[in-house]
């Protein structure tokens, strides 16, 4: 029963006006230049929300609101586990403080990005959010 817990990255699902912020990687070189949702690594003692909000404090620099997660997590390599949430902004405007770009994308350019590989489980589930937000 015991083992090393499961570290949890967190991802945000950060919509606003029919739109999806998407963040280019600059680390490590295999995801350098692919697209993802923005977000990190769970703290020890850290709620998945309150570290969602910290992650996108550091890397965008904006206030947000922490909704619903999305359906399924994805086990990343070194026994991490992705989990994404629901997001939407409280204050500010996202700047790339840790990425090499942002960019918000609508229902038509999502699926012609270059996703990382991870996140694309949630490909049908993010259309149909900006399809129907
Ligand atoms: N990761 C991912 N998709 C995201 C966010 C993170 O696949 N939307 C992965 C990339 C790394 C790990 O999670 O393997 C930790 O992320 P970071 O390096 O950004 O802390």
């Amino acid at each position: 029963m015991s083992g090393t817990p499961t570290a949890v990255v967190v991802a945000a699902a950060l919509t606003h006006e029919g739109t999806l912020l998407l963040a280019q990687r600059t680390r490590p070189p295999e995801l350098a230049g692919l697209w993802e949702l923005p977000g990190g690594k769970v703290e020890p003692g850290e709620s998945e929300d309150s570290a969602l909000a910290r992650e996108l404090r550091e890397e965008l620099g904006v206030e947000c609101s922490i909704g619903a997660a999305l359906s399924g997590d994805v086990d990343l390599a070194g026994g991490l586990v992705l989990r994404a949430y629901r997001a939407t902004l409280v204050s500010g405007t996202p700047a790339a403080l840790e990425h090499s770009a942002l960019r918000w994308v609508d229902a038509a350019m999502l699926p012609t990005m270059d996703l990382v590989d991870a996140d694309r489980l949630w490909l049908p589930e993010l259309l149909d959010i900006l399809l129907t937000s």
